[in-house]
């Protein structure tokens, strides 16, 4: 008998490598599926955190702001205080009346604990100035930063590419006169982490952004990552 050519199972030669590679085919298949899946996955989750920190970020820097100029009892002088293409400061009085001797509450005590959010007339109580600004950390990395009564410089969001204020009079155009602001304009652009994952859906981003003025915040970029950019007027009801 000549077996030559023949495995144990019977398959000649050539019936084992079309079968292999059949099964070749088969697999990159199932791995071009595969990967298409994480990249996604990668992909989507990327996106949808730099939306909730995005969002996050902005609500937190609208509640700080509306508060710019807070000052019931007209003593404090509570006002903007810096404006700045990329960051703003400014004061508010919202806090102290634990210590100014008054019973705020009318509850028959004076300075208990809880009159610490009552108004005192002054502004040194801790949070009562405050700043947003674009900053870089160590390693390169852009983000939104606030600081306190003059203090550090915390992250309140990273991969913030850009961050732009544009401050509006009663009329809703553009004043750098302090004392003439009732509303700023905040625009910001975010990116989808600190670096483009490999398994990620590549897209060159080639998009010039503009303010709300038209004024360009951020050239285009040319890279892969993905961006969004928010834009919102906070009407500062203190001003
Ligand atoms: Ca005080
Ligand atoms: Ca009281
Ligand atoms: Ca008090
Ligand atoms: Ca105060």
């Amino acid at each position: 008998m000549n077996n030559v050519g023949r495995g144990t199972k019977g398959f000649t030669l050539i019936e084992l490598m079309i079968a292999m590679a059949v099964s070749g085919i088969v697999m990159a298949g199932i791995y071009a599926a595969y990967e298409m899946q994480v990249k996604s996955q990668i992909t989507n989750q990327a996106l949808v955190d730099m939306q909730q920190e995005m969002r996050a970020a902005m609500l937190i820097l609208e509640q700080d702001l509306r508060m710019a100029g807070y000052d019931p009892t007209e003593n404090a002088g509570a006002e903007i205080l810096e404006i700045r293409a990329n960051s703003v400061a400014f004061s508010m009085d919202a806090a102290g009346g634990n210590t100014d001797g008054i019973d705020n509450d009318n509850d028959g005590v004076v300075d208990e604990a809880d009159e610490a959010s009552f108004p005192d007339g002054d502004l040194d109580d801790g949070n009562e100035v405050i700043r947003y600004v674009h900053a870089t950390d160590a390693d390169g990395t852009p983000y939104l930063g606030r600081s306190m009564a003059g203090g550090a410089v915390s992250p309140v969001a990273y991969n913030i590419d850009a961050l732009n204020f544009v401050f509006l009079d009663e009329d809703g155009n553009p004043t750098g006169d302090r004392t003439r602001i009732r509303a700023v304009a905040v625009t910001m652009v975010g990116r989808s982490g600190e670096d483009v994952p490999v398994l990620f859906f590549k897209q060159e981003d080639n998009t010039v952004y503009r303010n709300q003025q038209g004024d360009v915040i951020l050239e285009a970029p040319n890279d892969n990552f993905r961006r969004m950019m928010l834009s919102t007027v906070v009407k500062c009801r203190n001003l």
